[in-house]
């Protein structure tokens, strides 16, 4: 078994090759070793593998050849010690809390994250004595206020889901750094094509590789990367103990989809453009937020992060939340549905779906209005999606015009 060595390389090339395990027989790929364990050649061995004085495999949740090319593939696409893969992004955000936040830590995180990654602190991690504050760290000395001297990490998204609000990563790893705090990103809605927050001073990076890195709706599945050995030894017994490892499938496929994922973040990306340029203009439409318009508040701010723009879309209609679900409703092309980062279109309604746990009022003060509907800009042919949502804001332009629209509330 040998490994190209690919460090040198462009990321185009990465996508292709780094992590790649080679076999006795040439195959291509990365063969998927669909076993639970592995067999010693002897008691000896087998003791000396436990030990940890000798190399080799054991066991799947400890490890396994096809999930390890994909965090070996991970390490080197973030620019960190080493990949740690997960059941699913949820996987990776408890595991870093649990690793890294002891009894009486605090932590600070955006108030703007994926729902769940925030309703664990603060229901969950609230009853083992781990306090959190949630602010808007776009605005870094509502950061700087927030910390206090037993605050240990710092919790952001680069691009936050679903607001889009852009987090200055260098100066938040200064804040965090300060307090001997540790930095934790969560890159999902970037992909480290488009960002590597280790480049720009975070500890931890995470993602839900459900999303653009496995990029076809197939799997759920997440990975962690820290930045040093240490970190990494902390963090590793974690997974392989909480037992949300990932599966020797689940990994072949996002070694798999992450092959295409500078080209389709490139189409998706332009496509997004088109889109969120059309958006603006349609009358309907209260305000759009995309990183690649120059209306974003934080989009000059990207551009020194970021080397591109994704194909994330937030909008809000004039007629609000029913305006919405009528938009919701009529689209035909892209799919009503949560998940992001696919080659198809998603749309989905944050309040009510992604983020309904999160309280009411929690939502509101971080933007996230009852009317704000997401929009995951796949690689389909531009002109079709453009299409159908003209067709489905002309049917926002019959409700506007008088016809009774329903009765919707978002329960807290
Ligand atoms: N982090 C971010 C930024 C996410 O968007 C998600 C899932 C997760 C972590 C959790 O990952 P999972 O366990 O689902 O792999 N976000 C979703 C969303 O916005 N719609 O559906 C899932």
């Amino acid at each position: 078994m040998s490994h190209i060595d690919t460090k040198n390389l462009g990321f185009d090339s990465k996508v292709i090759h780094s992590g790649a395990h080679h076999d006795a027989y040439g195959s291509a790929t990365v063969p998927i070793y669909q076993t639970s364990t592995f067999a010693f050649d002897n008691a000896q061995q087998g003791a000396d593998r436990f030990a940890g004085t000798a190399s080799g495999f054991i066991y799947t949740r400890l490890g396994n050849p096809t999930i390890n090319a994909l965090e070996r593939q991970m390490a080197e696409l973030e620019g960190g010690f080493g990949g740690i893969a997960m059941s699913s992004g949820m996987g990776s955000v408890s595991t870093v809390y649990l690793a890294l936040l002891d009894q009486g830590a605090h932590m600070v995180g955006s108030a703007t994250v994926y729902g769940p990654s925030r309703l664990l602190a603060e229901k969950h991690l609230s009853r083992f004595g781990v306090e959190s504050t949630w602010v808007d760290t776009s605005n870094l000395d509502s950061l700087r206020k927030a910390m206090r001297p037993n605050t240990k990490m710092v919790y952001t998204e680069t691009v936050a889901n679903p607001t889009m609000d852009v987090t200055d990563i260098r100066g938040a790893a200064e804040i965090a750094h300060a307090n001997n705090a540790l930095l934790v990103v969560d890159n999902t809605f970037a992909s480290p094509y488009l960002h590597r927050p280790i480049e720009h001073g975070a500890d931890v990076v995470l993602h839900s590789v459900t999303k653009f890195l496995n990029g076809h709706a197939d799997v759920v599945g997440g990975v962690v990367v820290p930045k040093t050995e240490a970190l990494f030894r902390q963090l590793r017994p974690m997974m392989t103990t909480l037992g949300c490892n990932m599966d020797p499938h689940q990994a072949y496929l996002v070694i798999r989809g992450i092959k295409t994922l500078a080209l389709r973040i490139e189409r998706a990306q332009a496509n997004a453009m088109r889109i969120a340029q059309w958006l603006e203009q349609q009358p309907q439409v209260e305000w759009v937020r995309y990183i690649g318009l120059p209306s974003h508040p934080q989009h000059e701010l990207a551009k020194v992060l970021m080397s591109g723009f994704g194909s994330m879309i937030a909008f809000e209609l004039k007629g609000g939340l029913e305006a919405g679900r009528t938009v919701m409703d009529s689209v035909k092309l892209a799919t009503l549905a949560v998940s992001l980062g696919g080659v198809e279109s998603l749309i989905e309604h944050p309040a009510s779906m992604t983020h309904a746990g999160v309280p009411r009022d929690h939502r509101i003060e971080a933007g996230i209005t009852d009317g704000l509907v997401r929009y995951s800009v796949g690689i389909e042919d531009v002109d079709d999606l453009i299409a159908d949502l003209a067709q489905a804001l002309d049917r926002v332009g019959d409700w506007a015009r008088g016809k009774k629209a329903p009765k919707v509330g978002i329960a807290d």
